[in-house]
């Protein structure tokens, strides 16, 4: 099996330790931290899902192997996201109300540094008044919100609508895996972002 393929399979029984040691030996190898990204973690996480949408795993299998990936990530991240440069403009990014998934934002957050904007992170579960407040602290140009549930994104328009409410001037992006083009020109939001890439290039398009 190759470094990549290791840890994938390591990433879907939770060895968090394991994943970082072959994140760092597949960066020292001189692989692409997107192609470690894509083949190696992203993978091992996709596979998760669709054992867990078939009843094969469970929760707490998910859990760990959620936590590996983040795992994997932390030592990921400065090779995603270097660059050195000035940030061309700040974006506030969170997870809507009732909704602990964080795995695609906390790499919207880092495709957006590495593309380098200043990122506010902040976390999940995130009522609509805070990313108004988080904003308008940080004079943000662009709003990332995020929701992984068909019972969550509807949590998307009370953002929305609490930014327009508000007068500020940021731009609204949404996305994660039940999300659409369609619900986004439903709900007013000024972009919709189908994966991490496309929310940096539609963040920056913004500024
Ligand atoms: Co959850 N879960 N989960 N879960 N979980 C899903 C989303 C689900 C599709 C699984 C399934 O049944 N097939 C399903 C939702 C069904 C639905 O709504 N139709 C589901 C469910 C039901 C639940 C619970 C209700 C389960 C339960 O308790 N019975 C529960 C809800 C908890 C809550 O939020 N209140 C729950 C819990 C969990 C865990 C805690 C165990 C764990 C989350 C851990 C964590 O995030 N720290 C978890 C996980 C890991 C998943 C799956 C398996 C994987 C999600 C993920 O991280 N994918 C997921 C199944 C799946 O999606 N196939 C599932 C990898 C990640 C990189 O992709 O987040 O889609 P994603 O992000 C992408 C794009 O969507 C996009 O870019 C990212 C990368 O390119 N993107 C954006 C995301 N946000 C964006 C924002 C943008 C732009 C693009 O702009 C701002």
């Amino acid at each position: 099996m190759s470094v990549l393929e290791d840890m994938a399979a390591l990433l879907m029984k939770g060895k968090a330790k394991d994943v970082q040691a072959l994140v760092e030996q597949a960066l020292a190898d001189g692989i692409e931290p997107q192609k470690i990204l894509t083949e190696g973690l992203l993978s091992g996480m996709g596979i998760i899902g669709e054992r867990f949408k078939k009843n094969e795993v469970y929760v707490p299998e998910v859990l760990i192997a959620a936590r590996a990936m983040k795992a994997g990530m932390e030592i990921l991240q400065p090779a995603l996201t270097s660059g050195g440069i000035e940030p061309r403009g700040t974006a506030v990014v969170g997870t809507v109300k009732g909704d602990l998934h964080d795995i695609g934002k906390n790499l919207v957050c880092m495709m957006l540094e590495g593309a380098g904007l200043k990122v506010v992170d902040i976390g999940i579960d995130v009522p609509p008044e805070t990313f108004v407040e988080a904003a308008k602290e940080n004079k943000a140009q662009v709003i990332g919100i995020s929701a992984l549930l068909t019972t969550t994104m509807t949590n998307m328009k009370a953002v929305v609508d609490a930014v327009k409410e508000s007068g500020i001037s940021a731009k609204t992006m949404i996305g994660g895996a039940p999300v659409t083009q369609a619900f986004c020109d439903e709900i007013g939001a000024d972009g919709y972002a189908p994966d991490a890439a496309s929310a940096a290039d539609l963040a920056v398009s913004f500024l």
